[in-house]
């Protein structure tokens, strides 16, 4: 069966470990929408975050980075900023690790004569990562949200600065970026379109926004990122409550009304699988290391 998975964040690239263990024929589509520069980097964090799943090398309990970083490079730079006096934004929020700068370093030297999809390829080759991972876009769109008061703020200002506590009131996806070129392919020559346990608005809306993604689809199995009333991790359940949906595996199931055609809940959700309206797997959808992945990966696919 071949599988595409749309991305981002750390449940979906969770997901993506454990198909790829599991010997999946995969391919993966990852949100691009939280791309910024920082410190003249181009940083890429969801592409990251599923290559470093993908290569072994995440830092599991915390869900993005490399495992044990040091931030040398990161705090010799405050010092400097410090130390000589210059009024510059340090955007010291953001922490750099020192081996994951070379990742950044690497694709923002590559971005002068290349595109994102070939960089990312790149990357790929030097981490021996076989299976293809395309960046929804190569041209950029940005995930800003806008607050209750009216104030739009970048994504990494609300989801790391702000420690996601700004009331948002929508959810913006800036710019007409195309999908990137083997994108829509992928998401045509796939069995099934898989959507793992990620924020629908801040990592899985950003790759339908894009023109034809969703004509592209026309299998789709989506794991729901809020278990029990709460949502696994991060801010899809506050988000979920200010924009008005349901905060349960049930609003989630209908934001992707007419996409989604198979919904995986958790066992603990499993007596509201009557409410929703598509086919639902139940299972438990936990994957706290990566033997769980694998686990719920393998479940997923015997379901389907
Ligand atoms: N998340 C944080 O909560 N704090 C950070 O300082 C931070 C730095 C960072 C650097 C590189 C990178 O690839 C990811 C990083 N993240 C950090 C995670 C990132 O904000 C989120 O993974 C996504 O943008 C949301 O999916």
């Amino acid at each position: 069966m071949k599988v595409t998975v749309l991305a981002g964040g750390g449940g979906g690239a969770r997901l993506v470990a454990g198909l790829a263990n599991a010997g999946c024929d995969l391919t993966v589509v990852v949100n691009t929408g939280d791309d910024e520069v920082m410190r003249g980097l181009h940083i890429s964090p969801d592409v990251d975050t599923v290559l470093y799943y993908l290569a072994g090398l995440i830092d599991w309990q915390r869900g993005w980075g490399l495992q044990k970083e040091s931030l040398a490079a990161n705090d010799r730079y405050r010092e400097l900023v410090v130390a000589s006096g210059v009024e510059v934004d340090m955007q010291d929020w953001f922490t750099l690790g020192d081996r994951d700068l070379a990742t950044h370093m690497f694709r923002t030297q590559l971005l002068t004569a290349a595109s994102l999809t070939e960089v990312t390829a790149a990357l790929c080759g030097a981490l021996g990562v076989s299976v293809p991972v395309l960046p929804m876009s190569d041209e950029p769109q940005r995930t800003v949200l806008e607050t209750t008061s009216g104030d739009i703020v970048d994504f990494q200002t609300y989801f790391v600065r702000h420690q996601h506590r700004d009331e948002i009131g929508a959810v913006r996806y800036l710019g007409s970026a195309r999908p990137g070129p083997r994108v829509l392919e992928a998401l045509r020559d796939a069995d099934v379109v898989l959507i793992g346990p990620s924020n629908p608005m801040l990592s899985i809306g950003p790759i339908l926004a894009l023109d034809g993604v969703r004509d592209a689809i026309s299998r789709c199995v989506a794991v729901s990122p809020i278990v029990g009333g709460k949502a696994i991790k991060g801010p899809a359940d506050r988000l979920m409550a200010s924009l008005g949906h349901e905060v349960s595996c049930v609003g989630v199931a209908k934001v992707y009304e007419g996409l989604v055609d198979t919904f995986v809940i958790d066992a603990v959700d499993a007596d509201r699988a009557s409410e929703i309206s598509m086919r639902t797997i139940v299972c438990d959808t936990m994957m706290p290391g990566p033997d769980e992945a694998t686990r719920v990966a393998k479940e997923i696919i015997d379901g389907i």
